[in-house]
C-alpha cells in the first residue's frame, strides 16, 4: 500500500508543473524507501511517518480554508463512478452568482481532461497529476490551493484519484469526504472497502437511472454502508437524469451554511 511504499512521491504535477520545483524544502520520505524485506515494525513506522507528515499539511490547509470560510469536500470513489459528471451537473445547476464561488481541484494519475471538463463550465479548476501515485495528499492539495484565488465563503470540490482504498487514509484538510458509489459497481463495496465508507460523511448512490437494467439492491447497499458507518448519510442521485440533484444541492447549501 502507498502509505508504506510512498509510491509516486516526486512525480506530482499541478497543471503540468512539477510540484517539487518550488524553493521550500519538504521532509517527505524519499520514494521507495520500502523493500519487500523491510521488517514489519519499520514498515509501520514509515507508514506513521507518511501519515503524520500528511496530517501536518492537512492542518495547514484546514486552517487556511477556515480563515476564508471555504467549504471543502473531498470526492472519493472507484474510477468511473461519475464524480466529474456529477461536478459538472452540480455546477450547471447553480445560479451564476453561486458559480463564481466554486472551485475544483482534480486528481488523476495522468491527463488534464477532467479539469478541462470543469473549466468548460466557466468554473476555475486545477489539475493535479499524481504519476504513479494512487491518491491525493495534503501537500499536493496545498499547492493546488495556492494556484486558486479562493473567494471568501466559496465551495471547493476536490475530486480524488479514482481508488476506493488509499484516498481513505489521507486527510486533505476537507470538511467532509463524500463517497460516490455507482449502482453498476455492486452493493457489496462498502463492506469490501470499509475504510472509505467509514471515512465518508455522505454516500452518493449515483447512476440510479440504470437501476431498471441491473440487479443492484439499493437497500442492501445502504445497509452495508451503515454497517461500517452507522452515521453515514445517503442520497440517491443520477448525474444523467438529474434525479436527486435537488437533495444534493440542499445538502451542499446546508453544509456551507454550517461552515
Ligand atoms: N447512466 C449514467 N451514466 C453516468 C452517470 N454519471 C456518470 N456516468 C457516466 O459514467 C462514465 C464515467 O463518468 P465520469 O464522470 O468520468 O467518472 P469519474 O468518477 O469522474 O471517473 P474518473 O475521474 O476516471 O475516476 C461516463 O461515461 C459518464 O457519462 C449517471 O448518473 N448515469
Ligand atoms: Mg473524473
Ligand atoms: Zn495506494
Ligand atoms: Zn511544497
Amino acid at each position: 500500500m502507498c502509505t508504506t511504499c510512498g509510491c509516486g512521491q516526486g512525480e506530482t504535477k499541478i497543471d503540468g508543473q512539477a510540484v517539487h520545483d518550488h524553493a521550500h524544502a519538504h521532509a517527505y520520505v524519499p520514494a521507495h524507501s520500502h523493500a519487500p524485506g523491510v521488517p514489519a515494525s519499520r514498515r509501520v513506522r514509515i507508514e506513521q511517518d507518511i501519515l503524520a507528515k500528511n496530517d501536518a499539511y492537512a492542518r495547514e490547509n484546514r486552517a487556511f480554508l477556515a480563515g476564508r470560510r471555504v467549504f471543502a469536500l473531498n470526492l472519493v470513489s472507484s474510477p468511473g463512478s461519475g464524480k466529474t459528471t456529477l461536478l459538472v451537473k452540480t455546477i450547471e445547476a447553480l445560479k451564476d452568482k453561486d458559480k463564481a464561488a466554486v472551485a475544483v481541484i482534480e486528481g488523476d494519475q495522468q491527463t488534464s481532461q477532467d479539469a478541462e471538463r470543469i473549466r468548460a463550465t466557466g468554473v476555475m479548476a486545477v489539475q493535479i497529476n499524481t504519476g504513479k501515485g494512487c491518491h491525493l495528499d495534503a501537500h499536493m492539495v496545498g499547492h493546488a490551493i495556492n494556484e486558486l484565488n479562493l473567494p471568501e465563503r466559496s465551495l471547493l470540490m476536490i475530486e480524488n484519484v479514482g481508488n476506493l482504498v488509499c484516498p481513505a487514509a489521507f486527510d486533505l484538510g476537507e470538511a467532509h469526504k463524500v463517497v460516490v458509489l455507482s449502482v453498476t459497481e455492486g452493493e457489496d463495496k462498502p463492506i469490501k472497502y470499509p475504510d472509505m465508507f467509514r471515512a465518508a460523511r455522505l454516500m452518493l448512490l449515483n447512476k440510479c437511472d440504470l437501476l431498471p437494467y441491473l440487479d443492484f439492491d439499493v437497500d442492501q447497499a445502504i445497509a452495508y454502508a451503515r454497517r461500517v458507518n452507522p452515521q453515514i448519510e445517503v442520497l440517491r442521485v443520477s448525474a444523467k437524469s438529474g434525479e436527486g440533484m435537488g437533495d444534493w444541492l440542499a445538502w451542499l447549501e446546508k453544509g456551507a451554511a454550517a461552515q
